[in-house]
């Protein structure tokens, strides 16, 4: 059997601290004996290694490599988290583009593929992750590497009329078909990617393969999910826990609204905000009755936009609670670190309301997350945004626009008044996406039409 190799630049269990991450979240549980992990250690030294360090944990060998603080401020901090990851999350306004930032982005990817190399079998199914690694594989071919190589996006595809705003669009287009399968989480981001291959760099395109310079690849959606079964039981063993007793007892039976994200503007956390604000002031008949937990891990502080959005958070929460707080009830709790998961499932499994409202997300784990959470017997109900990639298969959540603040008020509202009957029925369609729709299946999904493709000549 092929070996599996997986590329991403971060590489989970070798972290000394845990992430919140969608990606090491999902990929984590798939990674089985026998597979090669590699990625950037996470750490920065002098100048970036062209040896990785190695390692092992239950059978799974890690190669990792640390990043030069220039490659580091170029690679991570500039061009993936303040150039690529705005504009795919069509936020232009907030791009910036340097071509310093570009050429330490190259070649991070080229110092990657390198120290890779020399690792790799001619069988392997390499396995490229996210924006961060675009330009992998082309690398790797340049070195001659012939075998498969895969990749998958994490984040949305957009439009080639958003697209076109970078500079080097076409070459990240192209670089994009160096791949064997490329792979979307939704259909209309593999539109999107095919529309912005043929009309940016001139491809040849069918609904599901795109043809460059002699070659071709396989184009796919394949919707990551969540351990749907594994998470449901941890939430169950939570109730159990001292934390969630205390969470309860300070609850006095107020029905809890949820909501935990990076803290990122991609999130929507200002909208969801001014959202609860709407519905406080419009519904009064909630005050007192409700209270919503927003825990908004602190996230790429080292990215300005993200100390920016921070205050405004800071400013808003400050607001909103001054303005409905009474003095034995405060509407609004909102903490910026991270929560154990035990401790998230217990608190997803609790909540009356999860309220997933991104501007744009690829997928959103924390939408399936809550549903995997819920007691089937007398379950929550989720307000999730049409702009999740989970949108597409959680067609019975209360979805909104999160443009709307009105819109998420009058969800929360429908979602507070639901009887037990609609609630059921809708988490009976959800439960069954998300169970469906699990981490495992994606990774069998993916790796399957990775190995149909065949190798070329
Ligand atoms: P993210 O943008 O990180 O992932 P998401 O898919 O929601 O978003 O995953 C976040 C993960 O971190 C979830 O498992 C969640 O439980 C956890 N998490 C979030 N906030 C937390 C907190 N405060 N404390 C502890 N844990 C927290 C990217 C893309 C997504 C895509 C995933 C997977 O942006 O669109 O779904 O990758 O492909």
């Amino acid at each position: 059997m092929a070996r599996l190799v997986i590329v991403s630049n971060r590489v989970p269990t070798l972290g000394r601290r845990a992430q919140a991450g969608g990606l090491a979240v999902a990929l984590q549980s798939v990674a089985s004996p026998g597979t090669l992990w590699f990625g950037w250690s996470g750490q920065t030294a002098t100048k970036t290694a062209t040896e990785p360090r190695i390692g092992e944990a239950r059978g799974v060998s890690y190669a990792t490599l640390d990043l030069s603080a220039s490659d580091y401020g170029q690679f991570y901090v500039g061009f993936s988290n303040a150039t690529l990851w705005p504009l795919f999350h069509f936020r232009t306004g907030l791009m910036r583009f340097s071509r310093d930032d570009y050429a330490g982005y190259l070649s991070v990817n080229r110092s990657f593929a390198e120290a890779l190399m020399p690792l790799l079998r001619p069988d392997d199914l390499v396995w490229v992750h996210d924006y961060h690694l675009i330009p992998l594989g082309e690398e790797l071919r340049r070195l001659g590497y012939k075998g498969r190589l895969g990749f998958f996006l994490h984040i949305p595809f957009v439009p080639p009329a958003v697209l076109q705003v970078l500079p080097p669009a076409a070459e990240l287009v192209r670089m994009l078909c160096a791949y064997d399968l490329t792979g979307f989480h939704t259909s209309r981001f593999v539109q999107d990617f095919l529309a912005s291959a043929r009309d940016l760099a001139g491809a040849e395109v069918t609904e599901n393969s795109v043809r460059l310079d002699g070659r071709e690849t396989a184009v796919g959606a394949f919707p990551i999910g969540i351990d749907a079964a594994a998470f449901a039981r941890t939430a169950v063993r939570a109730l159990e826990t001292g934390y969630i007793a205390r969470v309860r007892e300070s609850l006095q039976g107020r029905a809890l609204i949820v909501s935990a994200d990076r803290l990122d503007y991609s999130k929507g956390l200002p909208n969801r905000l001014e959202g609860f604000g709407r519905l406080l002031a419009r519904f009064p008949q909630h005050h007192r009755k409700v209270s919503f937990l927003q825990i908004a891990a602190r996230s790429r502080e080292d990215v300005a936009e993200y100390q920016s959005l921070r205050r405004e958070l800071d400013r808003m929460t400050g607001d909103l609670n001054g303005r409905f707080s009474h003095f034995d009830w405060v509407p609004l709790r909102y903490m910026t670190q991270m929560v154990q998961r035990p401790r998230l499932a217990g608190l997803f499994r609790m909540a009356r309301i999860g309220l997933v409202t991104p501007l744009q997300d690829g997928m959103n784990l924390v939408a399936k997350e809550f549903v995997a959470a819920q007691d089937s017997e007398d379950p929550g109900v989720l307000v999730l945004s049409r702009f999740a990639g989970a949108a597409e298969q959680l067609r019975d959540a209360l979805i909104v626009n999160p443009y709307d603040p009105d819109e998420i008020a009058d969800a929360m509202h429908a979602a507070l008044e639901m009887p037990l009957e609609e609630r059921k029925r809708r988490h009976d369609s959800l439960r069954e996406a998300v169970f469906q729709g699990t981490a495992a299946q994606f990774c069998a999904s993916y790796l399957d039409a990775f190995e149909a493709v065949p190798l070329a000549a």
